[in-house]
């Protein structure tokens, strides 16, 4: 540590050098984050209100008020009425948060298992892990599709939870979730769906007309969702959501901290300390937004997906591991040649994107920053390492 501060100038100077290694989202090089530029508005409210604190409510009473309005706001969204929640760090933190739920409801189950679709993100592996959950994974099939009828053999007597997706990692799909829903019928099994990325698209794709299956609380057996507002929201990184059917589920399983100024309250969150500015900012996005605003940005996603899910379908050696549902491409190669190659020549011309080996894929992800001309230059440079590796 230094003996004496330095003057802003030269610190400011050293961080740029610092930092010229980074990526950035303008550029276009980065075509495989489901995170994008937050929303100018909501980076200046951050900024204004960045130590607020929501792991102690007491002390900052609006701020907790403005979360409640925020998640009954999306509870609606999301076709539930007063529904509870709570914001999180991401996705993760919301999928742990859902498993320790689900175990927590079933304290009868010496031996828990949870069941979720083979294409469901690592938070349920970690959460597992965490919580001593056996993590039974369901099989896809060749369309990457869940096998429901796998899904359904894996569900016994010591399944807790069960869990579906909308908006898969890997290429964006949508879990069956009413189906998911019949086969736990009766069998008080908790129903997680995890819409970490799709939960700030699908409500708004489906009032652009696209085909959208029922993912939400509008689906009667799903007891809770994950959605991010880092994500599609264009949120302040971290910000994630949880969102729960039922209020008596966090009194009865809630974690309480009796010392604060606000007195004893339960709360689900893994974290103690946590931010009320990514909070407040997503509040101002909505309020900035409004609905048509997200249509917008929704509909310029999707237009540039079309774009690219074309060139992709012109380009020989290469094609689409499916037809995307949402603003995700995964690319595959014609003849099972490996893709790992192609990713490595696309890293060297800087375009990063997401690889997925078992599914021999590489993922293109449309979020809002990514524009046309930066697609271009990506389905130029693909065909020229196709040429190069003698793939096409
Ligand atoms: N659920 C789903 C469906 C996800 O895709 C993700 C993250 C999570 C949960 C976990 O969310 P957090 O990362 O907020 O905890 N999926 C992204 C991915 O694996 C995470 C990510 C984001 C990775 C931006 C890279 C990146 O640049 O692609």
């Amino acid at each position: 540590m230094l003996k004496e501060g330095l003057e802003k100038q030269e610190i400011l100077k050293i961080l740029d050098e610092k930092l010229k290694s980074d990526y950035s989202y303008k550029s276009g090089s980065i075509l495989g984050s489901m995170c994008t530029e937050p929303l100018a508005i909501a980076v200046e409210v951050y900024m204004k209100y960045v130590a607020k604190n929501l792991g102690d409510p007491g002390l900052f009473l609006g701020t907790a008020d403005l979360e409640k309005e925020l998640v009954t706001e999306i509870g609606e969204l999301f076709r539930g009425k007063k529904i509870i929640g709570t914001f999180t760090t991401g996705g993760s933190e919301a999928n742990l948060i859902a498993m320790r739920i689900a175990k927590k409801l079933r304290p009868d189950i010496a031996y828990p298992e949870v069941v979720v679709p083979y294409s469901a993100h690592l938070s349920f592996d970690k959460a597992a892990d965490l919580l001593g959950i056996k993590l039974r994974k369901a099989k896809l099939h060749d369309n990457f599709e869940l096998d429901l009828d796998h899904f359904n053999s894996l569900i016994n007597n010591n399944t807790c939870g069960v869990v579906g997706i909308a908006g898969t990692t890997s290429l964006g799909l949508i879990d069956p979730i009413e189906d998911i829903g019949k086969l736990i019928e009766g069998k008080n099994i908790f129903f997680h769906v995890d819409a970490a990325f799709g939960g700030f698209i699908l409500p708004f794709l489906k009032e652009l007309n696209y085909p959208v299956p029922a993912w939400d609380f509008s689906v009667n057996s799903v007891d809770s969702i994950t959605a991010d507002p880092h994500k599609m929201g264009l949120g302040i990184i971290p910000s994630g959501g949880f969102f729960l059917r039922d209020p008596s589920i966090l009194q009865k399983t809630g974690f309480e901290i009796p010392y604060l100024a606000g007195g004893n309250f339960k709360h689900f969150h893994i974290v103690g300390t946590r931010s009320g500015g990514t909070v407040i900012a997503f509040w101002v996005i909505l309020k900035s937004l409004g609905f048509n605003g997200f249509l917008e940005i929704v509909k310029n996603c999707m237009d540039n997906t079309r774009y690219l899910t074309q060139r992709i379908n012109e380009i020989k050696g290469v094609k689409l591991a499916t037809n995307p549902t949402i603003n995700i491409v995964g690319i595959t190669t014609e003849n099972k040649e490996n893709i790992c190659k192609i990713d490595e020549e696309l890293r060297k011309r800087n375009w990063m994107i997401g690889k997925f080996e078992d599914f021999n894929l590489i993922r293109v992800v449309i979020m809002p920053h990514v524009q046309k001309t930066h697609l271009q230059n990506f389905t130029d440079d693909l065909e020229k390492i196709l040429k190069k590796l003698k793939i096409s």
